[in-house]
């Protein structure tokens, strides 16, 4: 298997967290975001979005972080990180809805003015769009937050899918200056998530 990927992005981390955690033997291809290799037309073939990160098994492609998260787990018997039964699965669904559909791209404001702009060269942050990052990640964050409460992980009480989901924009946090400190149970539990032997080994050099 091989999967296309970048050191610095998030979206690539959460696959990668996944592979790592399964002890999967995959070959990482680094894809150059910085000049632009993920528009050519080889790559675009592979994944018409031009993005990672990308999945290739033989001849099934598969792009989008969470699918690729999802199709790793079920295809590595024994795994531990996506529960079989139809309730449990789909608690763990939920949260990787929630991770595609509000929390990373809340995180993604921050992260592409302060973090992916830098690395591009392609200017400074826009005030217009960390303001709406300001808006729009407090309530989901104040959500988990709560959720985490009583529980050290986000669903079916031990590590899941979900934790390496919603962590994987957090590598960024503080470059990205998310405005997660206040947060005290969510700090306590990517404490645990940053204490995983997948999260580890993972680090960017
Ligand atoms: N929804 C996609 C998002 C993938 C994505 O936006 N990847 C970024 C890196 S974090 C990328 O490849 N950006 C390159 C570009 O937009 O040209 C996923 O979860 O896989």
């Amino acid at each position: 298997m091989r999967l296309f990927f970048h050191p610095l992005s998030s979206n690539a981390r959460r696959a990668l967290l996944v592979a790592r955690h399964l002890g999967l033997d995959i070959e990482l291809v680094s894809v150059a975001l910085e000049s632009g290799a993920q528009k050519s037309p080889a790559y675009l073939a592979l994944n018409p979005n031009g993005r990672v990160p990308l999945l290739v098994d033989g001849d099934f492609v598969l792009w989008e972080s969470h699918a690729i998260m999802q199709y790793l787990a079920d295809t590595t018997g024994g795994q531990d990180i996506y529960p079989a039964g139809a309730k449990a699965r789909a608690d763990v669904n939920r949260w990787l809805f929630w991770s595609a559909c509000h929390f990373a791209p809340a995180c993604a404001l921050f992260i592409r003015e302060r973090v992916s702009k830098a690395v591009l060269g392609a200017g400074g942050p826009d005030p217009a769009e960390i303001d709406r990052g300001e808006a729009q990640l407090p309530p989901v964050a104040r959500m988990l937050d709560d959720h985490l409460s009583a529980r050290d992980w986000i669903a079916q009480d031990r590590l899941t899918l979900a934790d390496f989901a919603v962590a994987a924009p957090l590598m960024h946090a503080e470059r990205a200056q998310l405005p997660l400190q206040d947060y005290a149970n969510f700090q306590r539990w990517f404490a645990r998530v940053r204490q995983t032997a997948a999260w580890r080994v993972t680090e960017p050099a």
